[in-house]
């Protein structure tokens, strides 16, 4: 009798003893599916998302799209298979996106899209977008470049990827506020997949069919017109001074060559939002008020500012 109530204190006790252990909170799991690494840009971008997980002690599952819709959608689905508590995509392509992210939404996962946006009739299948507005960034473009050539010039465009909101987007902007300015025009454009290589053989495939009569090279991110600066070098021009040249991003590398006279003005596209990603998981998933869409304040680099910033310049 005794010992059976001596027993029975001991499990109490043990019982007490648990309840009284300091509760370890689970780390946040946050499944990101990226793009891929086709830029400067998008290293810096997926750099961000893991160091600032790492500090927070965030278990990142990281997805490297390899430039494929399908990829991404796939990595979609293994997020939802293992139960993360939110979804982070950086959509390559606008459209396409309804069915796994209704599958998503199913399972109860909020879907934070970042850097670019997609279309969708139903709204409600992400939580918010946190990126950069591209319209803005290609009409910061044109309104600089019209000022710069006096309302005068052929343009060559080096387009991003296909089907991208990005590519679209800064597309739209610069046709936009061209209609203002009929004295530049656009005699080519072509997709360079915002990647290096790609920009460089479009330029060589441009300066092959049109020559010296360009004038203008828009490109729709950095390392395309670092690799037209490449090809325009290799057909025995000057960059920056027989052609301007006019980009977005904003990378150290082409903030350099803006220094140096190769490339004469590139927008920010600021990619370094991870902080701002994981403050709106955790906001989200306490249940308090986000913002649907969040901007980046983004400026603009030419030969006036480009050496004043260089040093600091993070990416
Ligand atoms: O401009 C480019 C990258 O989506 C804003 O993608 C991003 C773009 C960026 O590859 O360099």
């Amino acid at each position: 009798m005794t010992s059976l109530l001596f027993r029975s204190r001991l499990v109490l006790c043990a019982a007490l003893a648990m309840l009284a252990l300091p509760v370890v909170a689970k780390p946040l799991k946050v499944g990101f599916a990226q793009t891929g690494a086709e830029s400067a840009w998008r290293t810096a971008n997926t750099n961000s998302m893991k160091s600032e997980a790492e500090k927070r002690g965030i278990e990142l599952k990281f997805a490297d799209g390899q430039g494929k819709q399908e990829n991404q959608i796939r990595a979609i689905r293994s997020f939802v298979a293992q139960r993360v508590d939110a979804i982070v995509l950086a959509p390559i392509v606008e459209t396409g996106w309804d069915p796994v992210l209704r599958e998503a939404k199913r399972a109860g996962i909020p879907v934070i899209l970042t850097d670019r946006t997609i279309q969708t009739a139903d709204e409600s299948l992400y939580a918010c977008f946190i990126g950069s507005d591209f319209y803005e960034e290609g009409r910061m473009a044109a309104d600089w470049l019209a000022k710069k050539v006096g309302g005068k010039g052929s343009i060559v465009e080096l387009q991003g990827t296909p089907g991208s909101a990005p590519a679209n987007e800064r597309r739209r902007a610069f046709a936009d506020a061209l209609s203002k300015h009929p004295g530049l025009k656009i005699v080519d454009s072509q997709s360079g997949d915002f990647r290096r290589a790609g920009g460089k053989e479009v330029m060589e495939a441009f300066l092959k069919k049109h020559g010296r009569s360009i004038t203008v090279v828009y490109a729709h991110n950095d390392d395309m017109a670092l690799g037209a600066v490449q090809a325009i070098e290799e057909a025995g021009l000057k960059p920056g001074t027989d052609v301007v040249i006019v980009s977005i991003d904003a990378i150290k590398e082409a903030i350099q060559a803006v220094v140096d006279g190769k490339i004469n003005c590139t927008v920010e596209c600021n990619p370094l939002f991870g902080p701002k990603v994981y403050d709106t998981v955790a906001k989200l998933l306490a249940g308090k008020p986000i913002d649907r869409k969040s901007f980046n304040k983004d400026e603009l680099f030419d030969s006036s500012n480009a050496a004043a910033v260089i040093a600091s310049r993070q990416y």
